[in-house]
This record gives C-alpha cells, structure tokens and sequence, in this order.
C-alpha cells in the first residue's frame, strides 16, 4: 500500500483550501458548515474519496512484521552482514588488511567511529587469544556487541496515563507524518484511541495530508488554519483529548532546519502549551530520523534536544539503504532509546525497535 498518493495533491493544494481553513478555528473532523453560495450557484469542489484501511494485521504471530523488517533490511545485509561473512569466510591469516577491511565495512555501514573502533579491537584481541582464526566465533562477537549496544538505552516508553501525548519531530521530508500515521495504526491494533494534530500549519498540504490519514484511519483529528499558530491547535486538542478519554494523542509538527530560528523556538512554546494542559507531559518527544542521511543524524540530534527534550528515536527509510548501521551509530553516540523502525512505505511498516529482532534481521 504505497504512501506517494496524496503527494501530487500536495504540490498542489485544493483550491480554496487555505482560504476555507483561514476562516475555520481549531476544529476536529465534524463536517464543516458549506460555504454562503455564490450566484450564480457553482459545483462543489470534489471532494476526495477516502478508503478507509483494512484492519491492521494481528498483533499475535508477529510474522507479517518479521518479514517486513527482514525484507527492509536486504541492503543493509548485502552492505554490511554479508561482507563481514565473506571477509572472516575468505581469510585464514590474521594480518592488518582483515582489521583495515573490517574498519573500512564497519564504516561503510554507518556504525560510526567510536563503534568502528571497538569492534576492529574486539575482533584483534579475540585473534591475539586464539592460534585460529574462527570466522564463526568472530560473527557472533560482533552480533553480541552490536545487540548490547542497542539494549543500553532501551526503557519502557512513557504513554500509558490517558491521554498520553506523543510530540513528533524532525527536519523536512524525514517521515513525521507517515510515521504518525503508521504509530496510530499501530496503537489501534493495540485497541487504543487516537487523536492526531495537525501541528503542522507551515507547510501547504500538510494539514489536509494528515485528515486524508485520519479519514483512512477511522481516528479523530484537530487542525486549525493553515499558517495559524500551532501552539493554539495543540492547547485546544491537549485540552479536548483530556475531557474525551482519548489513550494516545500525536501531535504533527512541521519539518525545520537548525537554521530557521523561529520555527526552532516554536518547538518550545508547543512544548509549553502542553504542559498547560499536562504538566508532565509531552510523555514522550520523538526525533524522527531518515536512516539514509548518515551521521548527520547525529548532529540532528544535538540540535533538537537543545530545543525541545528528547525521549526517543524513530528511524524511517532503512528500506531505501545499505547503511542501516547507523542504527548502531545512534545508540552508541546518543542516551535516547530507538522506538520505532520504518522499513517502507506502507502503512504497516513500521514496529517497535527490538535489539533482538534486529540484530537476528541484520544477521541472519
Ligand atoms: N521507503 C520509505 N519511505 C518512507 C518511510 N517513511 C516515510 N517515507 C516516505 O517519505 C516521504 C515523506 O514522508 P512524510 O511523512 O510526509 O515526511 P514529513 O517528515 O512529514 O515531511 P514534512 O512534513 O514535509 O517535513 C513520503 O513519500 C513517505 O512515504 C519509510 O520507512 N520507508
Ligand atoms: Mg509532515
């Protein structure tokens, strides 16, 4: 089920939608009253059909997401997995070319220096202590440090007092949205109920791209006006999740750079309106990070845990490459916990982050 459907309505915003939503207060799905007609009387705008979703795959044999995220990760296998099998499999002598060759795939993949460096000394002291070299035992070294690397961070996730509110972040095009709408389906095959909030009021299109999702989600919504303050449409959907019994409450913010200041600083008062509502909430803030830009995905980090404190990672995108050591790199360099992989563009591609099921994915 490919997301790139509503893309071409969004370079190309409905007519008339700015305009509607500009006259519009925060408001949730509750048909809007039909503009004053005109004379002489014009058509309707179309309105676009909705599908809604087939309910979400079952959440007891786990099989479907298992071969999702085994499937997302064939590039990163050939990449990285396969190489390091065919450079232990293909060699019998230990000299400096296997550790430079080691080094040089560990870092291909992403995995980052610090990493890089502690696996190449992990596998020279196991070949100093044994007279062979066994490609086997080097393997599983690398599996067990990679798989307790990823485990150092993890704790329970924060969102079990309704309303828990999920603030998403990010810079532009990395996935928030889709993410957003892959963690509602998620939750809802959990027996949750959502609200999503189009805290996104920057960027054409954005709000009408998330109540295309809430329509095919069967979910509640809150959006305001394009170009409103999105600190308005979240005390509103904060405050109205609260008196609804709402479980879970995601809110969409728009895609910003470190340099733009303003829409930075917006962050923090988006922050601090929840806490009006919520005082110890947001309950979790998650950095949404696209797993093909690199070790920019660090610097990524930094800059938004200045701005707004973060409580976890998502990675999108380890479908479109062979560099999903990164995932390694990020637990390594940063105390956040990874949630949530993305491994396509489906709505059903994404699921909790599991060190184990990883790590089995990745070498398998
Ligand atoms: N292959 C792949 N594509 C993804 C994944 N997650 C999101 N995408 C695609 O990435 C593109 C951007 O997704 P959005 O959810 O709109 O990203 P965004 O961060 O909300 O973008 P802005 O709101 O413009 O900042 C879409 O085409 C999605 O289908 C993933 O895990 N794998
Ligand atoms: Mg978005």
């Amino acid at each position: 089920m490919s997301l790139r459907w509503w893309r071409k309505k969004d370079q190309e915003p409905a007519p008339g939608k700015e305009e509607e939503s500009a006259a519009a207060p925060a408001e949730t799905l509750a048909p809007e009253s039909p503009p004053a007609p005109a004379s002489p009387p014009k058509r309707p705008p179309a309105q676009p059909v909705v599908e809604p979703l087939p309910p979400p795959p079952s959440r007891e044999g786990r099989s479907s997401w298992l071969a999702r995220l085994s499937g997302g990760l064939t590039r990163t296998r050939s990449g990285f997995t396969d190489q390091l099998r065919g450079l232990f499999g293909g060699t019998d002598q230990v000299d400096d070319e296997l550790f430079d060759d080691l080094e040089a795939i560990l870092i291909q993949a992403d995995c980052g220096p610090r990493a890089t460096s502690d696996l190449v000394q992990l596998i020279r002291s196991r070949a100093e202590e044994s007279s062979a070299f066994d490609p086997e035992a080097a393997m599983k070294a690398i599996r067990d440090s990679v798989r307790e690397r990823l485990t150092r961070s993890l704790k329970p996730m924060n969102i079990d007092t309704p309303p828990a509110v999920v603030l998403i972040v990010g810079v532009n095009g990395v996935g928030k949205t889709t993410t957003i709408a892959k963690m509602a389906r998620l939750f809802q095959a959990y027996g949750k109920r959502i609200m999503l909030v189009a805290g996104d009021t920057f960027r054409a299109g954005a709000i009408e791209q998330l109540t295309i999702w809430s329509q095919r989600l069967g979910c509640e919504i809150m959006k305001g006006k394009a170009g409103g303050d999105p600190s308005a449409i979240v005390f509103d959907a904060v405050s109205a999740a609260r008196a609804r019994g709402v479980d879970l409450v995601l809110v969409d913010t728009a895609g910003r750079l470190q340099t733009q200041s303003n829409l930075m600083d917006e962050l923090g008062k988006i922050r601090r309106v929840i806490q009006k509502v919520i005082p110890e909430a947001p309950h979790e803030t998650f950095l949404i990070l696209d797993a093909t830009t690199g070790q920019n995905a660090l610097s990524q980090a930094k800059v938004f845990n200045d701005m707004v404190p973060l409580s976890g990672l998502v990675l999108t995108k380890l479908d479109g490459t062979a560099k999903g050591g990164v995932v390694v790199a990020l637990a390594d360099h940063l105390e956040l916990p990874i949630r949530f992989l993305g491994v396509g563009e489906g709505v059903d591609d994404l699921d909790n982050f599991r060190p184990d099921e990883f790590v089995d994915a990745l070498f398998s």
